[in-house]
């Protein structure tokens, strides 16, 4: 028996189809049979994208309705936007790719600011939506990562008194070495050493201290470890002692906001960095955080931050970005971030997601830090299905078997794998 108001099935088999990248568009074309200039042709209307825009000029936004509908698209405006003709809206775009890229044209020669925003726009569909998904190399000191490949995958390794609890100084450094070689040892892509703790009312650490914690560990590593060292730290001397030492990256949880010298030590080094968002200070980061958008408000941050370091003489093509998770965020914040990670993709710049351990898998499991390991799991292997670069963590021996999972799952890298 058929369900009331469902149709007998005559074979037809209408199914959902999955379209993810323009690969995928050409693949599932070719499969139909199409011919060349089709798949060309056809692959873009296959894609389709919903863009927030902000800031639009009121009359503005009936213009880009306007033209939005004339190319089969549609463009969603606040109700009373006809009253409001100076004010600023959001507007919300919806269309095919191809919708879009005739629509994008359009706006290029209207009034209003709506030329700006069709370069803007450009630029977003020239990177959520390239002509092709072939992995990129970024350069770093000697090493290679791959982006767009595998998920690579960054091991932590926190060089404060409380991280190896017992022994001074030498003790310290003989224990991070140790697992520094082990990280490596374990498949990490690269090692990222810190001297200073964020953790919301950790102790704030001198610049000499943190030097000293950080760039004779790098030295003593540096040649011999196989893979990248990165260096966290806010702070330009203790980065710049870290890359004098060996460190071929910067990763800077303060989103280059902290020091005034940062900004001119990368541009100078020409190393990779990573831009990570936090709303206000470690200090004080944790009070209260609040957002209208916590996505949309983490992009303008970090498309921002990164804007001004380009401008600043930074290459672009060596920064990614981490929208800070944990850092000025509820677990509520934290979760949608892992959820919608794949706007981030948007910005054009390889994507960093640090959950590891961290707080908000802690409140959603009821667990204390030293058993998050499987929720950290989980965050990691969504994150991938979102579309994120490369992961941060503790537990290396673990998750390097959950990327690889993942991955292979997602189709990227295509490392090979046997059965046994
Ligand atoms: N998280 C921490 C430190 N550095 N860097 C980036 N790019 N992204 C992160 O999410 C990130 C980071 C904090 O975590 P943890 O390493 O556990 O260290 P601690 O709390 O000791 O600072």
């Amino acid at each position: 028996m058929q369900e009331e108001g469902r149709s007998e099935h005559a074979g037809f088999n209408p199914r959902l189809v999955r379209v993810e990248s323009p690969s995928d568009a050409k693949r599932l074309l070719r499969e139909v049979g199409t011919d060349k200039g089709g798949v060309a042709i056809m692959s873009r209307k296959m894609q389709h994208a919903v863009v927030a825009v902000d800031n639009v000029q009121a009359r503005a936004a009936h213009i880009v309705k306007q033209v939005m509908l004339s190319k089969g698209g549609d463009c969603a405006t606040p109700r009373d936007v006809f009253y409001k003709d100076t004010e600023r809206v959001q507007v919300m775009l919806m269309g095919s790719v191809a919708q879009f890229r005739k629509a994008i044209k359009n706006l290029s020669v209207q009034p209003f600011e709506l030329a700006m925003l069709s370069g803007e726009l450009k630029d977003l569909f020239n990177v959520a939506f390239p002509g092709s998904d072939m992995p990129r190399e970024i350069a770093a000191d000697g090493h290679r990562l791959e982006i767009g490949g595998r998920t690579l995958v960054m091991g932590v390794l926190n060089v404060t008194p409380d991280s190896f609890s017992d022994g001074g100084r030498y003790h310290l450094m003989e224990k991070a070495r140790e697992r520094a070689l082990e990280i490596a040892s374990q498949g990490a892509d690269i090692v990222d050493i810190g001297g200073e703790s964020a953790r919301p009312g950790a102790a704030p650490v001198s610049v000499d201290e943190e030097t000293a914690r950080t760039a004779p560990l790098i030295e003593s590593l540096a040649r011999e470890i196989g893979v990248p060292i990165s260096i966290d730290t806010c702070k330009a001397e203790v980065a710049g002692r870290a890359l004098d030492a060996g460190a071929s990256m910067v990763n800077d949880i303060s989103g280059l906001r902290f020091d005034a010298e940062m900004i001119p030590l990368l541009a100078s080094r020409d190393v990779p960095v990573v831009i990570m968002h936090m709303q206000g200070t470690p200090r004080d980061m944790q009070e209260k955080p609040t957002y209208k958008d916590v996505v949309g408000e983490i992009i303008e941050f970090l498309r921002e931050r990164a804007d001004e370091a380009i401008r600043s003489g930074v290459d672009g093509d060596k920064i990614f970005v981490d929208p800070g998770i944990g850092f000025g965020k509820t677990v509520e914040h934290n979760l949608e971030i892992v959820r919608r990670l794949d706007e981030f993709q948007g910005l054009g710049f390889p994507l960093l997601l640090g959950t590891s351990r961290k707080s908000f898998i802690g409140a959603v499991l009821d667990r204390p830090a030293g058993e998050r390991v499987l929720g950290t799991a989980a965050t990691v292997a969504f994150a991938i299905a979102r579309g994120v670069d490369m992961v941060r963590v503790h537990d290396v021996r673990e998750m390097i078997d959950v990327v690889r999972m993942a991955d292979a799952v997602a189709a990227r890298g295509r490392v090979g794998w046997t059965a046994s």
